[in-house]
């Protein structure tokens, strides 16, 4: 080696060092990098490394990004931007290529002229994605040459390499995720399919295919789709609103910018009671809202107040309500996606939008097409002010049904469901609650439970479907009553107060489990009651409170053998186990119901918390699962029907 290469390898091998540490770094607290180890961050590395190619594709260089998830679970992300730079990076003695991959946090650094709009949520860039795969190869068309580097565990295997010839442009890099690090390696073909159909509408004019390649079709070919929108949030927007009925059919919509922020925003009413806001700041959804939220709600509010009091002042002065901000939020569905160049994320989740310029800026955009549309559609107008004198009516009706029930009990205590087999302990912490399904189970359970811990309330059949009824309704069900009771949950406590949020700071089991039949019925069951959980009281699920109990099919048996199978596969195997495979000495008790169990082998196999199995329900797509509880439980019976064809999962429960 020459003395002059000598000199230049202590410079580069200190460099090294303290590169080689950031990305060990990554490896030693994943979780701090990409959110968790889990199946979120495993999902997590593809968006980083599509939203470099988005970022690529917003500075306007590339319209295509291809993603696929290859036979071994590793990913392909391509794309035909400009291809990542391969010279020599000054500095770091290496290409920016290598640099790109192997320093953390250097993906923006070469391109200050254009700002970073898209990132995701913990925009680390995809270094990280290269510190956390077992294998990762990039390859670069640029300059007439296909350049090429591999890395293992995020060190380089050799230098850039030039391995072809080519006269196109863009990027592509493979990735194995690493499993000593992640605790699930399989993707998930739905979780990567609604991101990147997000990312589609959100960023119209690129076309995003994606491709499943682990396991070819009847017909040979793989499972594919490809993701373009024209319309963007306008299309998306119909797309979320497919499942219910529209109150008018024009989508609302405006795409600008103002005081340097784009914004594009559409609108829709439809014909439900729910307010559906969908925001995304730099193509991350916002679940916690924020300043942008806040400029949209101000400008509809503000915009519609007017119009209503100008145009409609005698109809609100006979119905004789006053109309507040929510009202006219009923029904509405509407998609806001802004980017903004340096967002300050704020809140538990990291996903509310603090920058208070957007707020201003939002509600001027979303005021002037709003006035706008209201005054060149007189009609459709009129329907959507009608909807809200509509709203205003429940609204107070829902006040009147809440105060006569608060009334029962003078000290504001809140009075107990009679039917509630409460715990005697009053540490919400340890306290857990049993929703149970029919008198009998719950019967059962009341004998068969710790009665320190754990209290039953018996469900008479299937609940309101709070999917379908106005909002006061659910108030004015016993069954809904009894629940929101027994939990101590407060909504709108002093009657000036018609907040449609539940207060959940006297909330008296940490616990509360479902407990159905493993049925068709129990998991409809299941589905209504998640469904008034994520309604009417979603910081319920959030806080990570609800579960679904989950009881044994079968007891099988051989001689003195007993075991409680709780799958089909389970029960196989006991035959596998016990019988040799054969069924013929083998005693299997099926439970068609938890009324068929004694409360000794309920308490054995559904309540006793050491060996009980309990699925502890989660919202992980806000996005998906709005669109998914509004397809199975409202109006709308075709995409329904399609949607459990598809996830027929209970099917072999009643075979
Ligand atoms: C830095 C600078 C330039 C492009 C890129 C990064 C880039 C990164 C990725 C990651 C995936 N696809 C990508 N495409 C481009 C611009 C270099 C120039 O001026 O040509």
């Amino acid at each position: 080696m020459s003395e002059e290469l000598n000199t230049q390898n202590t410079g580069y091998s200190a460099d090294s060092i303290q590169v080689l540490e950031g990305l060990e770094a990554v490896r030693k607290r994943p979780a701090m990098y990409i959110g968790d180890i889990s199946v979120k961050g495993l999902h997590h590395l593809v968006y980083e490394v599509v939203d470099n190619s988005i970022d690529e594709a917003l500075a306007g260089y590339c319209n295509h990004i291809e993603v696929s998830i290859n036979e071994d679970n590793s990913i392909t992300v391509v794309d035909n931007g400009r291809g990542i730079p391969v010279d020599m990076h000054e500095k770091e003695h290496k290409s920016a290529l290598e640099v790109v991959l192997t320093v953390l946090h250097a993906g923006g650094k070469f391109d200050k002229g254009s700002y970073k709009v898209s990132g995701g949520l913990h925009g680390v860039g995809v270094s990280c994605v290269n510190a956390l795969s077992t294998y990762l190869r990039a390859e670069v068309r640029r300059q007439g040459h296909i350049y090429m580097q591999e890395y293992s565990c995020g060190k380089p295997l050799h230098d850039v390499e030039i391995i072809g010839d080519t006269d196109e442009t863009g990027t592509s890099v493979t990735f194995k995720p690493d499993g000593s690090i992640f605790t699930d390696t399989v993707y998930q073909y739905e979780i990567l399919q609604n991101r990147l159909r997000e990312l589609a509408y959100l960023n119209k004019g690129i076309t995003i295919s994606f491709t499943d390649r682990r396991e070819k079709r009847e017909d040979g070919s793989f499972r594919s789709e490809i993701f373009h929108s024209d319309d963007g949030v306008k299309e998306f927007v119909r797309f979320l609103n497919q499942a219910n009925t529209s109150l008018i059919n024009d989508v609302i919509y405006l795409n600008t910018e103002k005081n340097g922020i784009p914004i594009e925003c559409a609108i829709m009413y439809n014909t439900g009671y729910r307010e559906n806001l969908h925001s995304y700041v730099n193509n991350i959804n916002t679940i916690e809202g924020g300043t942008h939220e806040a400029g949209f709600r101000t400008a509809l509010t503000r915009v519609l107040k007017k119009y209503a009091e100008e145009t409609c002042g005698k109809a609100i002065e006979k119905a004789k309500v006053e109309i507040s901000g929510e009202d006219f939020r009923e029904g509405l569905i509407a998609v806001i996606s802004v980017k903004v160049a340096e967002p300050q994320f704020e809140g538990q989740t990291k996903t509310k939008l603090g920058n208070n310029e957007v707020s201003g800026a939002v509600n001027q955009a979303v005021g002037e097409a709003l006035t706008f549309y209201l005054e060149e559609h007189p009609k459709e107008a009129k329907v959507i002010v009608d909807k809200v004198i509509l709203a205003a009516t429940a609204r107070i009706a829902a006040r009147k049904a809440r105060e006569s029930v608060q009334r029962k009990s003078p000290l504001g205590g809140g009075t107990l469901p009679g039917k509630l087999a409460d715990c005697s302990s009053r540490n919400p912490e340890e306290c857990e609650i049993f929703l149970v399904e029919g008198d009998s189970a719950g019967g059962t359970a009341k004998q068969g439970r710790s009665r320190l811990t754990q209290a039953i309330l018996p469900l008479r059949g299937k609940i309101l479907n709070v999917e379908k009824a106005m909002w006061h309704k659910a108030f004015e069900s016993d069954e809904v009553n009894n629940i929101i009771e027994a939990l101590g949950v407060q909504f709108g406590v002093d009657s000036e107060d018609d907040s449609k949020k539940a207060n959940i700071s006297k909330l008296r089991y940490h616990k509360i489990i479902i407990m159905t039949d493993a049925d068709v019925d129990g998991s409809h069951i299941d589905t209504l009651i998640m469904t008034l959980f994520y309604r009417y009281m979603p910081e319920i699920i959030e806080a990570g409170h609800l579960y679904i109990a989950n009881p044994p099919l079968y007891l099988c048996s051989k001689g003195n053998v007993k075991e409680y199978c709780y799958t089909d596969e389970a029960r196989q195997e006991f035959i596998q186990k016990y019988g040799d495979g054969n069924e013929a000495g083998i005693h299997t008790q099926r439970y068609k119901g938890l009324g068929e169990m004694n409360s000794e082998q309920l308490w054995e196999t559904t309540m006793n918390p050491e060996t009980r199995i309990l699925k502890q329900v989660t919202i992980n797509d806000a996005t998906n699962v709005d669109y998914t509880f509004s397809m199975l439980m409202g109006e709308d019976v075709g995409p329904r029907r399609e949607f459990i064809e598809q996830n027929a999962t209970y099917a072999n429960v009643d075979a």
